[in-house]
């Protein structure tokens, strides 16, 4: 068992998919901040604001109907666990605006992932616009988990093969997400305030901010 994970490790080392200092995990850890909140599709919402033409908000109901978006991807948690070829459904922040169902105002430059209990993170515009970064529901092929964000969560990662695109650590995916804001100027969210790193880039150890 021991070999196999390491021999897994070595091979994503080769294929140079393991950034510096971190680990293979073939379980999935379960990381966050305060108590796992309780969903009630009756109230639940999703909403966009800030630096928008108009604000959005869709219930679970409609939700689910918005165009949906398949994403393989490695995580990478800043706890030093990495996980491979994770597989996640749901909806890309890019095809909102594409599509027009979200337009932006044009000093719009940060997103704010804001989740239940007010749990923040926040990512530079051009990155949450990127192929890696999904509005998640589901995760290999089953609705998340409770304790993984049911019922969706943001979630940013490597693509092999994709490396022009920008990869922060796992935590800027935040779990039971309820809100988009956009904003002309950068705040940093629950653990970049606690000292973890603004940017966070997994390829250069960004992990804590001094
Ligand atoms: N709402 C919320 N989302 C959160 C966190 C949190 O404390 N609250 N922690 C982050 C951190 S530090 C990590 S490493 C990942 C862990 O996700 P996982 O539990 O699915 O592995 O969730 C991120 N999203
Ligand atoms: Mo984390």
């Amino acid at each position: 068992m021991f070999k196999r994970r390491k021999d897994a490790e070595e091979a994503m080392k080769k294929a140079g998919r393991l950034p510096p200092g971190q680990a293979l995990t073939e379980k999935f850890p379960v990381l966050h901040y305060g108590p796992i909140p309780e969903f009630n599709a009756a109230t639940w919402d999703f909403r966009v604001w800030g630096l928008v033409e108009e604000e959005r908000r869709w219930t679970w109901d409609e939700f689910q109907q918005l165009p949906r978006t398949r994403v393989v991807m490695d995580i990478h948690c800043v706890t030093r666990w990495s996980k491979f070829d994770t597989v996640w459904e749901g909806v890309s922040l890019r095809t909102l605006f594409e599509s027009g169902l979200v337009r932006l105002q044009p000093e719009a430059r940060y997103l704010i992932e804001h989740a239940e209990y007010g749990y923040t993170t926040n990512l530079p515009l051009e990155v949450a616009l990127q192929d890696n970064f999904l509005l998640a529901t589901h995760y290999n092929g089953e609705p998340l988990t409770p304790e993984h964000g049911y019922p969706l969560r943001a979630v940013i990662g490597h693509i092999p093969g994709r490396d022009d695109l920008q990869t922060p650590y796992f935590w800027k995916g935040a779990k039971w997400l309820r809100g988009l804001e956009f904003t002309r100027e950068d705040r940093p969210g629950f653990w970049e305030q606690a000292g973890y790193h603004n940017r966070a880039d997994i390829w250069k150890e960004e992990r804590l901010w001094r």
